[in-house]
């Protein structure tokens, strides 16, 4: 599986809207980006094992994901209702946060930094043995 755009259902009434993520991947841990200075980058390394689904709750920022023979996509998260899956043996950036802009994670796995690539020389060659 490639990363890609999921939707996530919306309950939409008088009072607002309400998105609900259910059975989509199993989930051990939560985190999120906030306060991001403009001109930020985050991300810039690859996991082993963990997925991950990208949410932007609020404002909008930017995806590239990169695999190891240079194939690129690049991903504006600016829709609450739509998350970005991302499994295990891609590499990330993440950029061009809006003023507000806030990247919700929710992740397979709880932290492990034995599981970050963080070197896309490694990257690649790790990938040419999995
Ligand atoms: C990802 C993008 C979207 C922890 O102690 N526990 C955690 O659960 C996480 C995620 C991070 N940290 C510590 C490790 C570093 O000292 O927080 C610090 C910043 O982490 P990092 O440089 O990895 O942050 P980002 O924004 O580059 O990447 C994070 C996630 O690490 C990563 O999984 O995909 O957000």
């Amino acid at each position: 599986m490639h990363p890609r755009l999921i939707d996530i259902p919306v309950h939409r009434d008088s009072r607002g809207a309400l998105a609900v993520v259910e059975n989509i991947l199993s989930i051990e841990r939560a985190y999120f980006l906030f306060d991001i200075q403009a001109g930020a980058a985050r991300g810039g390394h690859a996991h082993k094992a963990l997925t991950q689904l990208l949410l932007v709750p609020s404002g909008s920022y930017s995806v590239i994901i990169r695999d190891d023979m240079g194939g690129t996509d690049t991903f504006t998260m600016s829709d609450p209702s739509k998350g970005l899956l991302v499994p295990p043996g891609y590499w990330r950036e993440i950029f061009g946060f809006s003023s507000g802009g806030v990247c919700f994670v929710l992740a397979s796995h709880s932290y492990d930094e034995d599981d970050y690539i963080r070197n896309f020389e490694d990257y690649v060659e790790w990938k040419s043995s999995h």
